[in-house]
C-alpha cells in the first residue's frame, strides 16, 4: 500500500498537550518537515521559549535547549558561535519574542547571528490566559484589555516583520499565516528558505507565523481560523520582506 501521510522523523511520537485547533501543532509540523526535506535533523539544536510551547522539546525529535522567556535568540546566539556546524532555530511566542524578549531579538537580528527564529504570532499570551501581548490588535478584546485594546493607552501593535527588516543582519525574513491549505503551503516555503538562508551562512533569518489561539479568542477552531482572515491578515500584511534577491513572491 501507498503511504500517503506519515509522520515527519523530525517529530517524535509523543501526543501535543495543545489545544484543539490551535496551530502550534501545524508549525511545528511544518518545521519538522523542512528539517527532514534538508537531512538536516541531526544536526539541529533547537531552543524553546516559555509559553504554550515550551514543551516543544518533547515534540521535536532534535537536541534541544530550554531558554527562559524572552531569552531564546540569546542562548541560541550562545550555541551556534560554539558549535557553528549545528542549525541552531529558537520556537517563540509573541509575548516571549515580542513583549519579555524585545532585547534580544533586535541585537540578535542586528548582529546578523547565523539562526533561525520561528515566531508565533497568536496576538495574545496563550499559556498564562489570553494577556494583552504587544501584537493584539486595537480594540480586541483580551483578559486584560476586557473592553478592547486601547492604543492611547495600551500603545499599538508592535509589526515584528517590519522592525526587524530594517536591521542590516537580517538575511531572510517573511510573514506567514496558518490560514488554509494556501496559505500553510507558502508558510513551508518561507520556513525552508529561513532554514537554508541560515544552512548558506548568509545571516539571521525569521518566519513570523499568524497563528490562531481558540482557547482564550473564545472561539471554535474554525471560528478561529475565520477570524484570523479576517483581522489578522489586514493588520499583518503578509509577504518577504527581506530576501537575498530581494523583494520576491513566496
Ligand atoms: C520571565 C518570565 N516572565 C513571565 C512568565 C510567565 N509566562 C509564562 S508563559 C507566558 C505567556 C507566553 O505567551 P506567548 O509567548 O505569546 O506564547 P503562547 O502561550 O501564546 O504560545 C508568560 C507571561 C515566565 N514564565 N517567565
Ligand atoms: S492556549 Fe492558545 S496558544 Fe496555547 S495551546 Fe491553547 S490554543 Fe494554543
Amino acid at each position: 500500500m501507498k503511504a500517503v501521510f506519515t509522520r515527519p522523523q523530525s517529530l517524535t511520537e509523543t501526543p501535543m498537550h495543545y489545544c484543539p485547533g490551535c496551530t502550534h501543532g501545524v508549525a511545528h509540523r511544518l518545521v519538522a518537515e523542512v528539517l527532514d526535506e534538508l537531512g538536516i535533523r541531526g544536526r539541529t539544536i533547537g531552543v524553546a521559549s516559555v509559553g504554550c510551547s515550551v514543551f516543544a522539546y518533547n515534540y521535536f525529535n532534535v537536541d534541544f535547549q530550554q531558554a527562559a522567556h524572552g531569552r531564546a535568540p540569546a542562548v541560541a546566539t550562545g550555541i551556534k558561535r560554539v558549535l557553528p556546524d549545528r542549525v541552531v532555530f529558537t520556537y517563540q511566542g509573541d509575548g516571549d519574542l515580542a513583549a519579555i524578549g524585545t532585547a534580544e531579538i533586535v541585537h540578535a537580528a542586528n548582529r546578523g547571528e547565523q539562526i533561525t527564529v520561528i515566531f508565533i504570532n497568536n496576538a495574545v499570551y496563550g499559556m498564562t490566559g489570553g494577556q494583552m501581548a504587544p501584537t493584539t490588535l486595537p480594540g480586541m478584546r483580551t483578559t486584560t484589555t476586557p473592553f478592547g485594546r486601547d492604543v492611547r493607552v495600551a500603545g499599538h501593535p508592535l509589526h515584528v516583520a517590519e522592525m526587524l527588516a530594517t536591521l542590516k543582519g537580517v538575511a531572510y525574513l517573511a510573514r506567514v499565516a496558518l490560514c488554509g491549505v494556501a496559505h500553510i503551503t507558502r508558510a513551508k516555503r518561507a520556513i525552508r528558505k529561513a532554514f537554508q538562508a541560515q544552512l548558506d551562512g548568509k545571516g539571521f533569518s525569521l518566519v513570523e507565523v499568524l497563528s490562531t489561539c481558540p482557547v482564550t479568542w473564545g472561539l471554535s477552531p474554525i471560528e478561529a481560523v475565520r477570524w484570523l482572515e479576517a483581522n489578522m491578515l489586514p493588520a499583518y500584511p503578509l509577504g518577504e520582506f527581506v530576501t537575498s534577491e530581494g523583494k520576491e513572491r513566496l
